[in-house]
This record gives C-alpha cells, structure tokens and sequence, in this order.
C-alpha cells in the first residue's frame, strides 16, 4: 500500500519541478479555460498519478455504510483497512428540489463536511447525479417517456423549469470551500449510464445529439452563467460494445476532462456471471484506453462492483487482475447500503465479511492506492 500524502507530494513535486512531464493521456490542463488553480493542480496531479497507480474509491463511504448511518468519523473501508479511500463518492439526487438531503438521506450540509475532510486529506470527490424528472414529477428511473430531454433543451416547454434545479446543484457546488474559503475542486459526472435505457436521459428516452446538447447547456450554464470553474466533468457511459458505440454521445473535448465507464456483475453474481463481467471489463478498459489516448482525457472505472460480494476473493482475483498495468486515476465501488431492507446491496466488505481481508490483500498490492487515516 502506498501512503497517499507522500505519494502526492511527490506528485506535486513532479509536477512543478518537471515542465516536461508528458503522458499519453492529456494534453495536461482541464477542458475550462478559467478552471481555478486548485482545479488545474487536482488536474495534474491525476496526470502524473495515472502512470503510477489507481486510487480505491468508495460510493458514500463517510456518510454510511453496512447497519450504520451518519456516525462521524467512520467509514467501512476504514473499519476494514484501517485507512479512508482516497476517492469519495457521493450522491446528489433531490437537490434540485431544494430538499436538505438527497434520495438516499444523506444531508447536503454532512456532505459539505465531507467534501472538505477528504480535500483535507489529499482525496478527491467525485459526484452523481440520479436527478429527478422534471416533466413527469417521476425519479431519474422514470424513463418512460423519449421527450424529456428535448422538453428541457433551450426552447422546450419544461427549459426554465431545469434551469431552476441547475440552479440547486450550482449552488451545492459553489458552497464547497475548504478552511480559508478557497472553492474545493470536485469531479461531478452526471447523466452517467446513458447507453443503457434506464434513466430519463438514456439512449432511447433521447437522440445522440439532444444528449450532447443537454450536456452542453448543463456545463454551459455552469461556466458562463454561474461562474463554477472548480469542476472537472466525468463522461460515464454504461458498458458499450465499442469505440464507436462509446464516442456516440460524447459531447466535446471542450466539456469533459475524464473519461470513464460503469459496470457491474450482473444478475445474480454467479460464476457464470462473473465469467461475463471479466468479459465486459476487460472490452471496456480496452475501449477506455483508446478513447482516453484519442481524446487526451483522463480515464477512471465510473462505477463498479460485486452486490454482496459473493466470491471472497473478488478483490485480488477478478478485480486486480483487471486492473494490472491500466492507466486509470480511481475504480469506484458503489455504495454500501445502511437501509434494514437492503442489507444485500454492498459492494466493500465490513467488517467480520468474508471478503474483508481479500479487499485488504488489494488494496496493499503493487498500483492500488490506499489513504491514510
Ligand atoms: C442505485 C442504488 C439505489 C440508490 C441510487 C442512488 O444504484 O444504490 O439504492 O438510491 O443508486 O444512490
């Protein structure tokens, strides 16, 4: 395991002594021309940290996890490994609402915090966005309809009313400020899975070009309107087929800085279908190679995992074996669910499971990176 402090001091060591340091992924500075400088360093630190291993991210991991819910200070990787994750993930669904917590219950202020702990740390957040259907009323997973997204481009019926929930997200994002004040740089990746058809921003619900548009105008807004230039954007598709299928909806090199995708063991984590997810991951980290070199981006795993880890060797024989000699700045293990009526639904062991010292075994091999506490 490396100690994630004086890995990026080093980093920044790297990056300042060392105009020359080149990689294959970049062309080196965030898609913002007037990205903040703390932006630009978070940027660059990623760059250089790409060549020399992949952060272990987890989803929602200081806010709850496996029969807990908001006790300061803890976190299931923690109980495990003794160390934080250095990517947090987290969640913003129902803040366009204006609601005090999102769909999940975690309260945006508890975020904030946070936001500045994992900053503090020398970690990155990266946030979703399950945001709600503003046409129908219904949730992100009301996809029913295939006009909600031409309904809410410029001069659609339902664009002032989105506008108005850009506005609570943009807010959010501007409220995250560590100590002295200074904007905390996050990575937010919305409208993710969008090859799948199971949001209302999916690949049936809306065309290629509606959802490069509603992608535009949300960074568009964002930059020109609200004046949020702390961000780096994440382009997460579900799994994809190839290169192409990949490219589809890809908005512009000008409005995204990492590129990435979401997969997961599927049905219900048999052997066969573990067999079908080394497949996928290993097609899709080729695909994510290639787009990553062609588009100059940097290129991380959007979403994965195993619900309820059923194999206790997941980690160090299906995972990390992907992952070996991949270029990718974090994996992010989806949420460990603190709701009674979910106990199924984790993707990191908690203590006492069966894959709990596998995930430690990963998280101390050679290019897995692990924080301190
Ligand atoms: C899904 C599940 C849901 C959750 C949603 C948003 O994948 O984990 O239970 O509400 O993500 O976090």
């Amino acid at each position: 395991m490396k100690n994630i402090y004086n890995w990026l001091w080093m980093v920044g060591l790297l990056a300042s002594a060392c105009t020359s340091v080149q990689t294959t992924v970049t062309n080196g500075n965030p898609s913002d021309s007037l990205a903040t400088a703390n932006t630009k360093e978070l940027y660059h630190k990623l760059i250089v940290q790409v060549e020399k291993g992949i952060m272990i991210g987890h989803q929602d991991d200081l806010a709850y996890g496996h029969g807990w819910y908001g006790e300061e200070g803890r976190s299931d990787v923690k109980d495990i490994s003794g160390h934080y994750p250095p990517v947090l993930g987290l969640e913003l669904g129902d803040i366009e609402l204006g609601r005090a917590c999102n769909l999940d219950s975690v309260y945006f202020d508890a975020m904030r915090r946070y936001v500045q702990q994992t900053n503090a740390r020398g970690g990155v957040t990266t946030f979703s966005w399950h945001g709600n259907n503003v046409v129908t009323g219904g949730n992100a997973w009301d996809c029913d309809q295939d006009s909600v997204v031409r309904a809410i481009l410029p001069g659609g019926v339902h664009h002032a009313a989105y506008l108005a929930r850009l506005d609570h997200v943009a807010a959010f994002f501007s409220s995250l400020r560590d100590e002295q004040g200074n904007l905390i740089p996050v990575v937010f990746r919305p409208y993710h899975e969008h090859t799948g058809s199971w949001f209302w921003w999916g690949a049936k619900q809306c065309t290629p070009e509606e959802y490069k548009a509603l992608w535009r105008m949300t960074v568009d807004y964002f930059r020109h309107e609200k004046d949020i230039h702390h961000i780096l954007y994440c382009y997460s598709p579900a799994e994809t087929m190839d290169e192409r299928q990949y490219m589809e909806r890809y908005p512009g090199d000008d409005v995204v800085d990492m590129v990435a995708f979401d997969a997961y063991v599927p049905n219900q984590g048999t052997a066969a279908d573990l067999a079908l997810y080394k497949a996928t991951m290993q097609r899709n980290l080729d695909i994510l190679a290639t787009v990553a070199t062609a588009t100059g981006k940097v290129a991380t795993i959007g979403e994965t995992g195993y619900e309820g880890i059923k194999d206790s060797r997941y980690f160090t024989e299906i995972v990390y074996p992907l992952l070996q000699g991949r270029k990718l700045a974090w994996v992010l293990f989806w949420r460990n669910a603190y709701e009674a009526d979910k106990g199924h639904h984790y993707y990191v062991p908690f203590k006492g499971h069966p894959a709990a010292a596998d995930f430690v075994e990963f998280s101390q091999k050679e290019g897995v990176l692990l924080n301190t506490p």
